[in-house]
């Protein structure tokens, strides 16, 4: 995968967005300029059944109409049965190693946090790597604390040319900070789901990562 596609990595489910529509807020989105898209439907309310499947595959299919690669958190199964792009797994979730044999060649994200995560996510052949909380995050119950950037500059300074994305509590007034300590790109919720100017948010985004 190219680093670039990581710059604007909008990640979101019905739980992020209280207040408006999901599907009008990842158009929103699209028009403005993400360059990745996650699909994540957790949390007490989340949908399931044929409500989850319809909700996936809608995203699926607005992401496809904007060239926006469309990754599946966790679920596995509904990335091959979609044939996402990508899936992106956590340490709870299934071993890279599994996953890696089910998924061939679709992309593999991992978010890591130690050098011991981060070996692993390389030898199964990782395709980027997520690297967070950054900053203190509500959008995620079980986040660990905010690590601040120190690991993200110790794993770009070992690995130059490493597709990385920060992530936790990333917005308009701090990216420049994860730019600064060599992430491709941030991977926000709030920011954008929480946004009264969408496309101004992906803009300021965008010019952070363009300096
Ligand atoms: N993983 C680590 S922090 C986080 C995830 C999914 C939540 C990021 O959300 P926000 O609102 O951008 O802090
Ligand atoms: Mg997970």
């Amino acid at each position: 995968m190219k680093r670039k596609n990581l710059q604007l990595y909008f990640i979101m489910g019905t739980e992020n967005t209280k207040q408006r529509e999901p599907l009008a807020i990842l158009e929103e989105a699209l028009q403005a300029g993400i360059t990745m898209f996650q699909f994540r439907e957790k949390g007490p309310k989340a949908l399931t059944g044929q409500a989850y499947e319809k909700f996936a595959n809608d995203c699926q299919k607005l992401c496809q109409q904007y060239h926006v690669p469309f990754i599946v958190n966790d679920d596995v199964d509904l990335a091959i049965r979609l044939k996402a792009d990508g899936i992106h797994i956590g340490q709870d979730d299934l071993h890279v190693s599994i996953v890696r044999e089910k998924i061939g060649d679709m992309l593999l994200g991992i978010s890591v946090h130690s050098d011991a995560e981060l070996q692993v996510a390389l030898q199964y052949g990782a395709d980027y790597v997520g690297i967070g909380p950054i900053f203190a995050t509500r959008s995620k119950d079980d986040a660990n604390a905010p690590s601040g950037t120190a690991f993200l500059q110790q794993v770009r300074s070992q690995h130059p040319e490493l597709p990385i994305v920060a992530i936790g509590g990333i917005d308009n007034s701090n990216a420049h900070t994860v730019f600064n300590a060599g992430a491709d790109g941030v991977a926000v919720i709030s920011a954008i789901c929480e946004s009264n100017d969408i496309q101004l948010t992906v803009l300021n985004f965008k010019e952070t990562f363009h300096s």
